[in-house]
């Protein structure tokens, strides 16, 4: 494939993991974030813009081979807010693969697009067993990047693999995380299968490490290419010892969606 592959959200947390781990994987990589990367690389190629500007992504999509789009807001906050970076950021990024006749756009779709949805009595969670069930804006917005990505492959051809990212930090930090946690370098093997996979169509995968606690099946993943090597169970003796064994009956251990499905994350409590 030729052509560099388009990284919104250059500048974030898991763009910053991509922008060392995919080039390590033969990808030439274009970086856009709204604000400058801190710490340009060699031969990196960098645009300053908003992902929410169709024009200024449409000239960014020139030439690309896919986008990677990780841009937006990574949690809950106020709906005008979110409208702006996550469900228009999501649209301009779709319709400029779409003008720009790129082929392929790897969405990071989050595990709050079904936060509502039960833990399983038992055996482990398929995506087709969590269709959207939001549990905050910002999952409303995840559930609406799902939906835009499934209309463009419908009607335009595009290839669309959403990822549902667990819990993508440096390490687990909280016992829900020893299920929930998708580790840097399985964000990279995890994006990278997204890109190589052949004609995908329209997908949806969690993204999650193989931790043994997890409950949101792989198989999905899998069949794209995913080969998850990380396991948040060598951080559970420390967890558990600060934070003791998870209540299982605690909607922050029963819910998909965890602490995002808590009266915590009530409008109110977020401001413009
Ligand atoms: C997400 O989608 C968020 O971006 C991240 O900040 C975490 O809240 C994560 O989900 C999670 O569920 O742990």
């Amino acid at each position: 494939m030729s052509g560099p592959v388009l990284l919104t959200g250059a500048a974030g947390r898991i763009g910053t993991w991509l922008r060392g781990g995919l080039p390590e994987r033969g990808w030439a990589v274009r970086c856009l974030d709204v604000v400058p990367v801190a710490d340009v690389r060699p031969g990196e190629e960098h645009l300053v813009a908003d992902v929410a500007d169709l024009a200024a992504m449409v000239d960014a999509t020139e030439g690309a081979s896919a986008v990677v789009h990780m841009a937006g807001i990574s949690g809950e906050s106020t709906w005008p807010a979110i409208r702006h970076s996550n469900i228009d950021g999501t649209y301009c990024a779709l319709e400029a693969a779409r003008l720009s006749g790129v082929p392929r756009v790897v969405l990071a779709s989050s595990n709050h697009a079904t936060g509502y949805t039960p833990r399983p009595a038992e055996g482990l969670l398929t995506e087709a067993d969590a269709p959207p069930r939001p549990d905050t804006y910002y999952g409303v917005a995840k559930a609406t990047m799902e939906a835009l990505g499934s209309l463009y492959v419908d009607r335009y051809g595009l290839d669309v693999v959403c990822l549902r990212i667990g819990s993508a930090f440096p390490e687990p930090t909280s016992t829900r995380q020893l299920s929930t946690w998708l580790s840097p370098a399985d964000t990279v093997a995890l994006v990278d299968a997204a890109l190589k996979a052949p004609s995908p169509g329209f997908s949806v995968v969690w993204g999650v490490s193989d931790n043994t606690r997890r409950w949101w099946d792989l198989t999905a993943a899998r069949a794209l290419g995913y080969e998850p090597a990380d396991d948040a169970e060598v951080y559970a003796e420390a967890l558990i010892e600060a934070h003791g064994e998870p209540d299982l009956t605690d909607p922050v251990h029963a819910r998909v969606g965890g602490e995002y499905t808590t009266a915590a994350f009530d409008a109110e409590h977020f401001t413009a």
